[in-house]
C-alpha cells in the first residue's frame, strides 16, 4: 500500500492527545510568527488575537473530530438546528472558559506584554442575527454542547451582519457590519461538501418504464452553497459541536461557459447575483419585508442543509429511507426555514423517487416548529406569483399537501367551507399567498411556544383550529439562557463569589445557583454582593462615558432597557416615565427621590418610523436632561449606541433595575429578562412572556408588577378612551403637556406628535396611557426600596437564587426529553484511553 492510503485509512488522523499535550505558548508563537507572519515590531492586539483564537481552534478542532468520530461510531439520533440568524457575539473567551484554559492563557500573554481583556477586545461580534431569536439559537448551541447532545446548528454566513448604528444629532444612522472583512479565524471552510440550490426553471412530467409519473426541475439557475464550520465546545466536557454557516457562490459553468460566451457583463451580473443570497442580513426583528431575496435565502438554507443531510445518509444507508426518522429531527426557528418542509418532499420524491405517502411519513416525523411571535406584521406569507417563479417545483408540492390536508379538515368538519377558508396554507385574496406558518404546522410532530403565557395564546388564539385537530402536537418550551456566557463570563466576579458560597456545581447544573436562597439575608454576603456590584456598575459608567460623553454615578440606582426598539415593548412608556421624574425635580417634588441613571440600547429596524423617532425623543430628553444642572443629582439618561451581545455583557451584570415593559399579550417570553435576574437585577415588568414565570419563581415581593393583564385585554378595549385617561391622570397629563410644548424639540415644533398621537388618536394601540399610572407607582416602589440597601440586597440575591430554571441547558433538556429524544455523546472507553 502506498503512502498516501495508508494516511487516508487512519482512523484517527490526529489524536486529541498531541494537541492537548503540546505547550499553548509555543503555539501561540508558531501561530504569530509563521501563520500570520507577524513579529514584536508590528504586533497588535488584532494580530495577538488572531494567533490566540488559531491556537484555541487547534484545540477545539481535536475535540470536534473526537465528538464525530465518537457519534458516528454507531448509529446516533441526531438534531439539525435550522435558524436565519445566530447571534454569537464573541467566541475567544466563551472558548477559553469552556476549555478551561484561562491560567494557560493568561501566561502565554505575559510574554507579550499582553493581557487577554484586550486581546479579546480586538475581535468583532458575530452579529448574524437581530436580537432575542438569534441570541436564544446561540444560547441552545452552547447548552447543547455542555448537554452533550448531538445536535448542529445551520445557518448562513452573512458577509454583512446586524448594522451598525450610531447616532447623529439623536438620530439612528446605520453602517455596514463587514465583520468578515479581517478574517474570521474561527471557521473552516468545507467546499468538498458544497451543494447545488435550484432557482426558477419550470417542471416537466415524464413516465418511468413502469408507466410512473414523475416530474423534473429543470432549466433552473444553479447556486453554489459552500459550507463554513465553526466549532461550539461543550462546557468542559470533551464535546464541540459544529455550526455550519452556508455561503452563496456562483457554480463553476457560470465561470466556464457564460464568462466565455461573449456576454460578459450579463455574467458578471449573475454571478452576483448568486453571491447576493448570504450577502446581507435582514435587519427586521419581528417583521417581515416580504423581499424576494428573503425568500431565497429561506429556501437557499433549507435546501442546502438538507440535500448535505440526505447525501450523507444516502452514502452510509443507499436510498432506504425507512429509518431516517430515527435518526434525524429537523428543528426549525420559526417560520423563516418553514419552506424545508417542502423541500425535504421534494428531494425524497424527485430525487430518489419515493411514492407520496412513504415521503410524507418521513417528512412529518422528523419536523419540528417553533413559533416565536404572535404579531401579525412577522407572520410570513409569501405571494403565490413569486413562488410560482423562484420556486415552481416547490408551490406544486405545497398545493398537494394543501389539497390532502383540506380533506381532513373537511372529514373533521363536515360541510364547514368557512374552516378549508380558514385553514387553507393558501390565502385568498387578489393577491394569494403562501401561509408558511400553516405549512410548519402541518408538516411538523410537534410545534411549540417559548414561554407558558406564549403558548396558551397560540393554541387558544392564533392556532386554535390547529390545536382543535391534533392536540398533541402542540408544547411549551419556556426559553432559558447560558449561564456560561450570562454568568460565568460575563461577571466574574459575582461568579466567584457566588462559588464561595455555594461552590461551582451551578455552571453546568444551574438549578443548584438555588442554594443561595438561604443566604438571602446573611450581612456578610451583602457587604460583599453590594461590592461586586459596585465595581460592576463603574465599568459600565466607563463604558456610558466613552461612549455617549454622559457622567452616571454608579451610587445611583442603574435603570436599565436594552432591547429592540419597537412600540410594543414600549421604551416610550419609559421615556415618558423620565420626562415624569424631570417635571418632579424641576417642580421640587424631592421627597423620597432616588437618585438614578436611566440607560437605553437598541436598534431600530431601518424603515421603522415610529421606532426611529422614539429613539430621537429618547435622546433629546437625555440632552435637556443632562445639561439642566438642577437634574444633574437626582438623574442622568444615556441612550448608549450599536447595543450589541458584546454590550450586553458589560451591561447586564452592573443593572440594579431591568425594565421588561411590553404590552401584555405581545412580547412571546423575551431573554434579556432572564439575563438580569441572573445577574441579580431586580426586575420592573408586565405580566408578558417569561416575566410571568420569572415572577411566579421569585415571588411577587421580589418584582415590580404593573400594567394590564392579558385576560382584562378585551374588556379594555371595549369602552377604551385614551384621552379621558389622560385628562385623569394629573402625571401623564403634565408629562404630555410639556412634551406638546415643543420643551424638547424647540427648533423643530411637532416632531415628536406622531408619537403623543399614536397614544391620543390612534387608539393607543400599546396601552401606553392605560399603563401609566401603574407603571409610575411600581417605579416609586422600586426608588423607595433602593433607599433601603440591606432590603433591596436581599431581593437581588433571591433573584439570582430563583433564576435556575431559567437556564437553557433546562429549556434543551426538555426539548430533548419531549421532541428529539436523541442519545448523549459518551465517549467509550476505548476513545478514552486513545486520548490518554
Ligand atoms: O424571539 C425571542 C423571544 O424571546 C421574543 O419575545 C420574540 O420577540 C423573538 C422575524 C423575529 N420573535 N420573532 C422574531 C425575528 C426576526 C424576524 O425576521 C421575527 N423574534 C422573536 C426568542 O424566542
Amino acid at each position: 500500500m502506498n503512502k498516501q492510503s495508508n494516511l487516508a485509512d487512519k482512523k484517527t488522523p490526529l489524536p486529541s492527545s498531541i494537541i492537548e499535550n503540546s505547550d499553548l505558548s509555543e503555539d501561540l508563537y508558531r501561530h504569530f510568527y509563521y501563520t500570520l507572519g507577524r513579529d514584536q515590531v508590528n504586533k497588535s492586539q488584532r494580530y495577538l488575537y488572531q494567533a490566540l483564537a488559531l491556537t484555541i481552534r487547534d484545540r477545539l478542532v481535536a475535540k470536534c473530530r473526537q465528538t464525530n468520530q465518537q457519534r458516528d461510531s454507531a448509529p446516533h439520533k441526531q438534531v439539525a438546528y435550522l435558524s436565519l440568524e445566530f447571534l454569537m457575539g464573541r467566541a475567544l473567551n466563551n472558548a477559553i472558559l469552556n476549555l478551561d484554559l484561562a491560567p494557560e492563557v493568561t501566561e502565554a500573554l505575559t510574554q507579550y506584554g499582553s493581557e487577554l481583556e484586550q486581546v479579546a477586545a480586538a475581535e468583532h461580534d458575530a452579529g448574524l442575527g437581530n436580537g432575542g431569536l438569534g441570541r436564544l439559537a446561540a444560547c441552545f448551541l452552547d447548552s447543547c454542547a455542555t448537554l452533550k447532545l448531538p445536535v448542529v446548528g445551520y445557518g448562513l454566513r452573512y458577509e454583512y451582519g446586524m448594522f451598525n448604528q450610531s447616532l447623529e444629532q439623536g438620530r439612528q444612522v446605520e453602517q455596514p457590519d463587514h465583520w468578515l472583512h479581517e478574517g474570521h479565524p474561527w471557521e473552516i471552510a468545507a467546499p468538498e461538501q458544497s451543494q447545488r440550490v435550484k432557482f426558477f426553471g419550470h417542471v416537466e412530467v415524464y413516465k418511468d418504464k413502469h408507466g410512473r409519473e414523475h416530474r423534473n426541475w429543470v432549466n433552473t439557475q444553479d447556486v453554489l452553497a459552500v459550507p463554513y464550520d465553526v466549532p461550539i465546545p461543550g462546557y468542559r466536557n470533551d464535546v464541540v459541536n459544529r455550526l455550519r454557516l452556508w455561503k452563496s457562490e456562483a457554480t463553476e459553468e457560470f465561470d466556464l461557459r457564460e464568462f466565455n460566451a461573449g456576454s460578459y457583463p450579463e455574467a458578471v451580473a449573475k454571478k452576483n447575483q448568486a453571491e447576493q443570497i448570504t450577502m446581507v442580513l435582514y435587519p427586521n426583528d419581528a417583521s417581515e419585508n416580504g423581499k424576494e431575496l428573503r425568500l431565497r435565502q429561506q429556501y437557499f438554507l433549507s435546501s442546502a442543509t438538507l440535500q448535505d443531510i440526505i447525501a450523507k445518509w444516502v452514502k452510509q444507508y443507499g436510498e432506504d429511507f425507512h429509518n431516517f426518522p430515527k435518526y434525524h429531527v429537523f428543528q426549525l426557528n420559526d417560520t423563516h426555514p418553514s419552506i424545508a418542509v417542502a423541500e425535504l418532499m421534494r428531494i425524497l420524491l424527485d430525487d430518489h423517487q419515493l411514492d407520496w405517502d412513504k415521503a410524507w411519513q418521513i417528512t412529518s416525523s422528523t419536523m419540528a416548529y417553533t413559533n416565536h411571535t404572535l404579531l401579525p406584521e412577522a407572520l410570513e406569507k409569501w405571494p403565490v406569483r413569486l413562488f410560482e417563479r423562484l420556486l415552481p417545483r416547490l408551490l406544486e408540492i405545497i398545493y398537494e399537501i394543501n389539497a390532502r390536508f383540506l380533506q381532513q379538515v373537511a372529514t373533521c368538519w363536515p360541510g364547514d367551507t368557512q374552516k378549508q377558508r380558514d385553514m387553507s396554507l393558501i390565502e385568498e385574496g387578489p393577491e394569494p399567498k403562501v401561509r408558511m406558518a400553516y405549512l410548519a404546522i402541518v408538516g411538523s410532530y410537534s410545534v411549540n411556544g417559548v414561554a407558558a403565557l406564549h403558548t396558551e395564546l397560540l393554541t387558544n388564539g392564533l392556532f386554535s383550529d390547529f390545536y382543535a385537530l391534533w392536540p398533541e402536537r402542540f408544547n411549551n418550551k419556556t426559553n432559558g439562557v447560558t449561564p456560561r456566557r450570562w454568568l460565568s463570563h460575563c461577571n466574574p466576579k459575582l461568579a466567584q463569589l457566588i462559588n464561595q458560597q455555594i461552590g461551582d456545581e451551578w455552571v453546568s447544573d444551574f438549578s443548584k445557583v438555588n442554594a443561595l436562597r438561604a443566604k438571602f439575608d446573611n450581612k456578610s454576603l451583602h457587604k460583599k454582593w453590594q461590592k461586586v456590584k459596585l465595581e460592576n456598575k463603574q465599568a459600565l459608567v466607563d463604558l456610558v462615558e466613552r461612549e455617549t460623553g454622559v457622567e452616571f454615578d454608579a451610587t445611583m440606582l442603574f435603570d436599565v432597557q436594552v432591547k429592540r426598539i419597537h412600540e410594543y415593548k414600549r421604551q416610550l412608556l419609559n421615556i415618558l416615565h423620565v420626562i415624569h421624574l424631570y417635571e418632579r425635580i424641576r417642580e421640587g417634588e424631592l421627597e423620597g427621590f432616588t437618585p438614578r441613571c436611566v440607560l437605553f440600547g437598541g436598534k431600530a429596524a431601518p424603515g421603522y418610523f415610529m421606532a426611529k423617532l422614539i429613539i430621537r425623543l429618547i435622546n433629546h430628553v437625555a440632552d435637556a436632561i443632562n445639561n439642566d444642572p438642577a437634574a444633574k443629582p437626582y438623574l442622568r439618561v444615556a441612550f448608549l449606541p450599536n447595543y450589541n451581545v458584546t454590550a450586553m455583557e458589560t451591561i447586564c451584570p452592573a443593572t440594579d433595575l431591568s425594565e421588561q415593559i411590553s404590552t401584555t399579550g405581545k412580547e412571546a417570553s423575551g431573554t434579556g429578562n432572564m439575563k438580569f435576574m441572573m445577574n441579580g437585577a431586580l426586575t420592573i415588568g408586565t405580566l408578558d412572556g417569561a416575566n410571568i414565570e420569572i415572577s411566579e419563581a421569585v415571588g411577587l415581593d421580589n418584582f415590580f408588577l404593573f400594567g394590564a393583564k392579558a385576560e382584562q385585554l378585551a374588556q379594555i378595549r371595549e369602552h377604551y378612551n385614551p384621552n379621558d385617561i389622560i385628562a385623569n391622570s394629573p402625571n401623564l397629563s403634565r408629562v404630555i403637556t410639556l412634551i406638546e410644548s415643543g420643551h424638547f424639540n424647540l427648533f423643530d415644533p411637532d416632531l415628536f406628535q406622531p408619537l403623543i398621537n399614536s397614544i391620543r388618536d390612534n387608539h393607543d394601540q400599546w396601552l401606553t396611557a392605560y399603563d401609566f399610572d401603574s407603571y409610575v407607582k411600581a417605579q416609586e416602589a422600586a426608588a423607595a426600596l433602593y433607599q433601603d440597601q440591606s432590603a433591596w440586597t436581599q431581593k437581588s440575591i433571591l433573584n439570582t437564587a430563583a433564576s435556575g430554571m431559567f437556564s437553557s441547558d433546562r429549556t434543551i433538556s426538555q426539548y430533548n426529553s419531549d421532541i428529539w429524544q436523541v442519545k448523549a455523546i459518551e465517549f467509550n472507553k476505548a476513545q478514552g484511553e486513545r486520548n490518554a
